[in-house]
């Protein structure tokens, strides 16, 4: 997809912060660090929502889930939580329209939601 920032990212033509990269996904640091370690997982394989994956994709690209999170665990020992959410639709905050998954690294109560 020629005007998808996350395609972009894959293809390394926008630059980031990558934490894992495999034949199937690409995880990096997000943009927004709403808190410290925010990271975006996401199928190199260009799918827009959670409707466009078949069962073999979504296979390959969700069981990556735990271990990224204990990796960041790992790298961000002082985390105490971590949100792990996926959204789908404008309707439901989604914003870029190349599926991803969020790891949102929680330190304390305080931390802000958003
Ligand atoms: P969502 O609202 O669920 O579609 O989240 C999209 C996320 O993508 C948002 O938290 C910010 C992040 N993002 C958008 N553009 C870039 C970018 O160019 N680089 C990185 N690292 N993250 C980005």
């Amino acid at each position: 997809m020629d005007d998808c920032v996350f395609c972009k990212i894959i293809k390394g033509d926008i630059p980031s912060i990558k934490v894992f990269e495999d034949d199937d996904v690409l995880a990096f640091l997000d943009i927004s660090q709403t808190t410290p370690g925010h990271t975006l997982l996401v199928p190199k394989q260009h799918v827009q929502d959670i409707f466009d994956y078949d069962t073999d994709l979504a296979t390959r690209v969700f069981d990556h889930v735990p271990m990224i999170a204990r990796g960041l665990r790992a790298a961000f020992p002082e985390m105490k939580g971590l949100n792990i959410c996926n959204n789908n639709g404008a309707v439901a905050y989604q914003s870029v329209l190349h599926s991803h998954i969020h790891f949102i690294p929680r330190y304390s109560d305080a931390d802000d939601f958003s």
